[in-house]
């Protein structure tokens, strides 16, 4: 139980890896807030079957005031936010030549400005707490290399690695620890559509050196090592999860 006492946020938390870290943190003890669109309240329901003191915080995470109604509202049921995992985020498959604007400006809104304020947000309570905290979020191997197909959506996970080593640097003197979790090639809704392609899936299979895609599960250890103290003096890290993925040239 490396979690026990311990409240955490997890954002877009009823699907795909966001879902799979709210249950493992609370498998380790912790409290849960989780963040999701009003539309999935039936999603967050079933997770309430695993998760029975669950709190949902539903909102568009690319508007600010989503991000202060989160803090506000995990504060009045559980008194104080000690982790966050930032998580949510979309990614659509799309010609970089055919992409329209409200494709690129909705993909940066949720990803990247929406990382951007719920950070913010936690980062003052943690800081007025006293306590410091553990700030996760959720970039990806993208952020490294490209996709032609994800042109819009590349740079966003850049971005969030960019944002957790900067508040590394301003939030680290207030003990608030940010760090980025780098997933590879994990089966999620994301990329139902582009894994359904066998050649695709196939190819992918074949770059990844223990031979097979990631699991959302397979994000679980990762995170709780980043949210509890075992990583106590890790700072502005980068850890890619991606079965060699990322190192497989041949
Ligand atoms: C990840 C990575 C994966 C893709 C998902 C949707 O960042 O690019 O390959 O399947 O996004």
């Amino acid at each position: 139980m490396l979690l026990q006492g311990k409240v955490a946020i997890v954002t877009g938390g009823v699907t795909g890896i966001g879902k799979s870290i709210a249950i493992g943190l609370h498998e380790q003890g912790a409290k849960i807030a989780i963040n999701h669109l009003p539309s999935q309240i039936n999603l967050f329901n079933d997770i309430k079957e695993i998760i029975p003191d669950a709190l949902s915080v539903p909102g568009d995470i690319s508007k600010p005031e989503t991000s202060q109604f989160i803090v506000d509202e995990t504060i009045k049921k559980f008194q104080k936010i000690d982790i966050l995992v930032s998580n949510a985020g979309i990614c659509e498959f799309k010609d970089f030549l055919e992409t329209d604007a409200q494709t690129y400006q909705r993909t940066v809104e949720i990803n990247l400005n929406g990382s951007y304020f719920i950070t913010q947000a936690v980062g003052k309570q943690m800081k007025e707490q006293g306590h410091g905290g553990s700030i996760i979020a959720i970039s990806s191997i993208s952020a490294l290399v490209g996709g032609g197909k994800q042109v819009h959506y590349t740079p966003t996970k850049a971005g969030i690695l960019s944002l957790m080593q900067s508040c590394a640097c301003a939030l680290g003197p207030y003990g608030i620890r940010c760090n980025a979790i780098l997933p590879g090639t994990i089966r999620t809704q994301l990329n139902d559509e582009d894994m359904k392609d066998d050649t695709k899936r196939q190819y992918m299979e074949g770059r990844i050196p223990l031979g097979r895609l990631g699991k959302t599960d397979d994000l679980i250890g990762p995170a709780v090592f980043l949210a509890s103290d075992l990583s106590e003096y890790v700072n502005g890290a980068q850890l890619l999860v991606d079965g060699g993925l990322f190192v497989n040239l041949q």
